[in-house]
């Protein structure tokens, strides 16, 4: 792939505003300051009529509240497109010391084979009786930076430049290989009976401004790198959810998964992404959110750590072209983030927060899941099962889950701890 200087003006530039961004004096830290407007009511129609039946949600008040988020925050994205084709491109049944059968499956969008693609990276645990749930997220450094295992195919695209990581001129080396395996946990989620599947964000979409020019966005319009973008077409978290979609759409079909129970996962973010990715696609049977923070599971209207006016600076390019004007008047959105959450009723939803990631506002997250619970009581679903927000280390939750993990922005092990208790738990495993 070929890097002109103008993509890299642009990554330097967007590394350089995101940084600044998360310099800012201006940032509010003081729950006193908060000054939060009242969040939208899910169980209100747009026509002013309360919603007081599930039948009424999933009719009436689900696709209302969709569409607009579809509308005003990460834009529409297509369908499956026509003429897709999977090929398994990797396979190793004797994958990590045994343990595992590695597949590497590679997703020609167009069929074509030089057309837009991106590969699956899937982990199924060796001897399993019957088809394997699974976990499925998009990952930040290439599916080989997800474990050190030395067969995964060392991935091609680009990469944010990153010398410790091992990415030398946007391009993954050797020695980026298990760079971001303290992430993922893969012996232990295997060891608990569940298959492992990821992608690279980056082989749908490069995350730059411009990155869309080289991925799917480009590439299924019809006016490829000279697409004009209508204020609703779809961002970058809407094309990396997608992706998502389109890796389900395999999972569906390998006799080795047991796809009704596929959990969609993702960090920061990739958190706001597998939300936008559980909230559409309900093939989705449980959907987790970790360190998600502004435009994930944090509410908008709270002004506590990013805010709307942040992200629409730093990022511009993951939501649509509308959602620029709430940039600097979150009360305005016509949605927030709880009915974001509220989307996945009566599925299984788990929000988890780090204390020291307060740039993510965590408590701005675990209140999202709290003004969630209102849908899942409609389908006689518990909720958190606490009015506030618990201790650390103090996972609660019955249908929404969540924690305050101590530590950093990061995905730890205690984290999946608690995402295979919770999966373990709805998909009736491990008793
Ligand atoms: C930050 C951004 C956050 C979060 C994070 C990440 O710079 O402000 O919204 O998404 O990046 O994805 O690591």
């Amino acid at each position: 792939m070929n890097f002109t200087p103008r993509f890299l003006i642009c990554v330097a530039l967007s590394l350089v505003v995101s940084s600044l961004a998360a310099d800012r004096k201006d940032v509010n830290y003081d729950e006193d300051k908060v000054n939060m407007a009242p969040l939208p009511d899910p169980l209100v129609l747009n026509n002013g009529k309360p919603v007081t039946s599930a039948s009424a949600w999933k009719n009436r008040r689900r696709p209302e509240i969709l569409e607009l988020f579809r509308t005003h925050v990460y834009g529409r994205s297509p369908g499956k497109p026509k003429g897709m084709k999977f090929a398994v491109t990797g396979l190793d049944h004797l994958a990590l010391d045994g343990r595992a059968t590695r597949k590497e499956v590679t997703v020609y969008f167009t069929g074509q084979k030089d057309g837009p693609q991106m590969t699956i990276l899937l982990y199924v645990p060796s001897g399993a009786k019957q088809p394997a749930p699974a976990f499925l997220g998009c990952n930040f450094g290439g599916n080989h930076a997800v474990s050190a295992d030395p067969g995964i195919t060392l991935s091609k695209q680009w990469m944010r430049p990153n010398k410790d990581k091992g990415v030398v001129n946007n391009q993954a080396t050797e020695a980026s290989r298990g760079t971001e395996a303290s992430r993922w946990a893969v012996e232990k989620i295997l060891a608990r009976g569940y298959a492992l599947a990821t992608i690279y964000y980056g082989d749908v979409e490069p995350d730059f401004a411009e990155g869309w020019k080289l991925g799917v966005r480009a590439a299924l319009g019809k006016d490829g790198a000279d697409t004009q973008w209508k204020p609703d077409d779809w961002g970058a978290i809407s094309a990396w959810a997608w992706g998502l979609s389109r890796a389900l759409d395999y999972l569906e079909r390998d006799r080795d998964i047991d796809a009704k129970h596929v959990a969609v996962i993702g960090h920061s973010r990739l958190g706001k992404t597998s939300l936008w990715a559980g909230a559409q696609d309900e093939r989705f049977a449980l959907v987790i959110s970790n360190d998600s923070g502004e435009g994930g599971a944090a509410l908008a209207r709270r002004n506590y750590g990013e805010t709307t006016a942040i992200i629409t600076t730093a990022f511009p390019h993951w939501f649509c072209d509308n959602f620029d004007q709430y940039a600097n008047n979150a009360p305005a959105l016509p949605v927030d983030q709880h009915e974001l959450i509220a989307l996945m009723a009566p599925r299984p939803v788990y929000v988890a927060s780090a204390e020291d990631d307060k740039w993510a506002d965590p408590r701005g997250e675990f209140l999202s899941a709290k003004n969630a619970e209102p849908v899942y009581a409609l389908f006689k679903k518990g909720g958190l099962g606490v009015s506030d927000q618990p201790p650390v280390n103090h996972p609660v939750g019955d249908f929404i889950g969540y924690h305050l993990r101590t530590g950093k922005h990061d995905v730890t092990d205690y984290d999946w701890e608690q995402y295979l208790n919770f999966a373990d738990r709805h998909f009736k495993r491990g008793k």
